[in-house]
């Protein structure tokens, strides 16, 4: 969001006025979407820490914060994103569990 107003001098009709002019972001905001991690008995607790380092760039800090959140509340948030990058984050936890035969569950919800 940019305001300009021109330099206030010769506006080519002789008059030397200044003529306002206003230039606005016409690019609008994606809705957000938060992706949330789901407590279950079966994961461990490593597997889920390493997949919020490894698909949310969390460090070991932060994402044994909110394994441990999850863990004890039942659910936890793992950042906010787009609908298509939310998606992906949720399609990748939950491909990189079956793989390892994990029943992780992550879903995404409008922020
Ligand atoms: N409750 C799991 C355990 O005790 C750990 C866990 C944490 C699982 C977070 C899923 O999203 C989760 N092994």
């Amino acid at each position: 969001m940019a305001e300009r107003r021109d330099d206030g001098g010769e506006d080519g009709n002789g008059t030397g006025a200044g003529i306002a002019t206003k230039t606005r972001a016409k690019t609008k905001q994606p809705t957000p979407y938060r992706v949330l991690m789901l407590n279950d008995d079966y994961t461990p607790m490593e597997f889920v820490v390493l997949c919020l380092q490894r698909f949310f760039r969390m460090d070991m800090e932060a994402a044994t914060r909110v394994m441990l959140h999850v863990h004890q509340k039942g659910v936890g948030v793992c950042g906010t994103f787009s609908y298509e990058v939310a998606e992906t984050k949720v399609s990748q936890v939950m491909d990189f569990a079956k793989q390892n035969q994990h029943p992780l569950q992550c879903t995404l919800e409008k922020a």
